[in-house]
């Protein structure tokens, strides 16, 4: 065998050389450069592949994913330790909408739901009709049920100052901002999805909305692993608001936290930009500095102010310098701070809560009930164009900690424009098997993206367009980072101490002066 192979290999050569030695003595060196720099393009591609932020491990012992890769799933169902849990889909959509409906419907069957089977809730401001229910009936593996939203429930002040104040948004080209019915859905996914009659009847749910798309299989009961890692709210999407939509939005919060003193969870720290990076500020120090890089400077400037009010004015340079910084700081305005209150800002950081699955209490309880009858009763849900995802977000961090929060890394998912698809995982790959014949995959459906050795999803057919972990805000580091604190349910205190700081930088002033 070996020797055939020799031979074929060495027949080959030959008929290359003859072929070069026939054209040009120059082709054997053009085609080894070739070869030089398809190597070195091709290991320079994987290097730079390999600091793309979607080819990173990001596991930590805080929150990592729950099953890396395919994993048997009829073995998954029948372990004794398993427990289906008690919890459903929930969806709200029109009856217009059925198309998409459907199209989600058969995603999340084909990729989920055909193996776990749990029950929908589908949920509208008006009656579903027979069509709607019949063709979403025949479509999944499990109970559907169909509610309707009450006047309480799905409403906005009605008056003429609303519909002003609707009609303004739309003249600023506010997303959505002079629709409505959109100001009422955000509303209602706020403050009141979790306490209809039909979800109520569960402990866990996952949102659905119409047209979004699964890249990947999920070969695990997500309520499960969730229940048993302590988890409580997990997300695929995680990116910032636009501030147009929200400008009040914060400071309401700031000021139910007051005035109800609520003790924020560390989650708080996901959302929020602390201006607070030195304890025991002069109160004019206090409103000078507002970044880091502002620290040195002002306290520096300080010292020397206080140094040529303690010494008199004399013409050397040192007395000189604090004349100056006196100057200077009389001229200085209080920087506006539009969007700093109690030295806090709202980063605008939001999860995407078109997915979300999470435990029902994590609303339903009096906290955040509290804070949004306080948002509803403020009117930002119809005067501004609040959303629920920014709404949702800070409630949650009322109560919770990084650690009640989960990644789903690997669920591939699309809505509108923005899709997450993670890699799938080299060699991890397990073959597919459908429960129903709607379901079965042939020939090229069958077929997946090639894995990495860091990669996370199961059997994942990425669309070839830009990846939201590459091309992604701030929002995605800042949680990165607080899943790598030894500590992350602790909350941030000041990293300095005002005294510590100025003496410190007063021995060095003295030093050169
Ligand atoms: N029944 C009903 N559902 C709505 C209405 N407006 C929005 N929805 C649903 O609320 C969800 C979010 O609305 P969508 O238009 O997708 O907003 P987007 O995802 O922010 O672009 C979807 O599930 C919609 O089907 C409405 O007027 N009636
Ligand atoms: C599911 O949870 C709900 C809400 O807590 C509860 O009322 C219901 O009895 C539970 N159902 C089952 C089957 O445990
Ligand atoms: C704050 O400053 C006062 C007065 O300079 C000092 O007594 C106190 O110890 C400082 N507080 C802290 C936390 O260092
Ligand atoms: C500047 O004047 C003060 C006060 O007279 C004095 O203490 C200090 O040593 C002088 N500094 C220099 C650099 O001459
Ligand atoms: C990726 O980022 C670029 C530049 O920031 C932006 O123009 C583009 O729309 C983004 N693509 C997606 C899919 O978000
Ligand atoms: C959040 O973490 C703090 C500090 O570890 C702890 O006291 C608190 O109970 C935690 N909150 C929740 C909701 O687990
Ligand atoms: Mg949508």
């Amino acid at each position: 065998m070996r020797i055939l192979r020799k031979l074929r290999l060495g027949a080959l050569l030959r008929g290359f050389s003859l072929f070069l030695e026939d054209v040009n003595p120059l082709y054997p060196i053009i085609f080894l450069a070739c070869l030089i720099t398809i190597f070195f393009l091709k290991s320079s591609i994987e290097e730079e592949m390999g600091k793309l932020k979607s080819r990173q491990d990001w596991s930590t012992a805080t929150d990592s994913i729950f099953h890396v890769g395919c994993i048997d799933t009829q073995e998954y169902l029948i372990d004794p330790v398993y427990q289906k849990q008690n919890a459903t889909f929930i969806m709200l959509a029109r009856n217009n909408e059925l198309t998409d409906v459907l199209s989600t419907l058969e995603n999340i069957e084909s990729h989920f739901n055909q193996w776990f089977h749990y029950p929908y809730v589908f949920l509208n401001d008006e009656p579903f009709t027979e069509e709607f229910k019949r063709e979403v009936q025949n479509l999944v593996s499990s109970e559907s049920s169909f509610g309707i939203l009450n006047e309480e429930q799905w409403t906005l002040t009605d008056s003429v100052e609303l519909n002003e104040n609707i009609q303004l948004q739309g003249d600023r080209d506010i997303l959505y901002g002079d629709n409505p019915s959109y100001h009422k859905m955000c509303r209602f996914y706020s403050g009141w999805f979790y306490r209809h009659e039909l979800v109520q009847q569960y402990e866990w749910y996952w949102r659905l909305e119409p047209a979004v798309e699964f890249y990947c299989d999920l070969t695990y009961d997500p309520f499960y692993e969730m229940s048993k890692s302590g988890k409580k709210y997990g997300f695929t999407v995680i990116i910032p608001e636009l501030a147009d939509t929200i400008p009040t939005l914060f400071r309401s919060t700031l000021s139910y936290i007051k005035e109800n003193q609520i003790n924020v969870g560390s989650l708080w720290k996901l959302f929020t930009l602390d201006y607070h990076l030195v304890s025991n500020l002069t109160t004019i120090l206090d409103k000078l500095i507002n970044y880091p890089h502002e620290i040195i400077n002002q306290i520096e400037d300080d010292i020397a102010i206080e140094y040529l009010l303690d010494t008199g004015l004399n013409d050397n340079e040192t007395t000189m310098l604090g004349l100056q910084k006196l100057l200077s700081r009389s001229n200085t305005k209080v920087p506006l701070e539009i969007n700093k209150f109690s030295d806090l800002r709202y980063n605008l950081c939001h999860f995407w809560s078109n997915f979300e699955i999470a435990k029902i209490d994590v609303f339903d309880n009096e906290i955040y009930q509290n804070y949004f009858n306080y948002l509803d009763a403020s009117g930002g849900f119809w005067q501004e164009r609040w959303g629920d995802a920014p709404v949702h977000s800070l409630g949650l961090s009322l109560t919770l900690n990084i650690s009640d929060i989960h990644y789903f890394r690997d669920i591939g998912y699309k809505h509108s424009t923005l899709q997450h698809c993670p890699n799938n995982v080299y060699n991890g790959e397990l073959s597919y098997f459908a429960t129903d014949e709607r379901w079965q995959r042939q020939g090229k459906q069958n077929h997946y993206d090639k894995g990495i050795k860091t990669g996370s999803g199961c059997r994942c057919k990425c669309p070839d367009s830009a990846e939201l972990e590459d091309n992604q805000s701030y929002c995605q580091d800042i949680w990165i980072d607080l899943i790598k604190d030894n500590n992350p349910n602790k909350l941030r205190e000041p990293i300095f101490e005002y005294n510590e700081l100025k003496s410190a930088l007063k021995k060095d002033f003295n030093k050169k002066n």
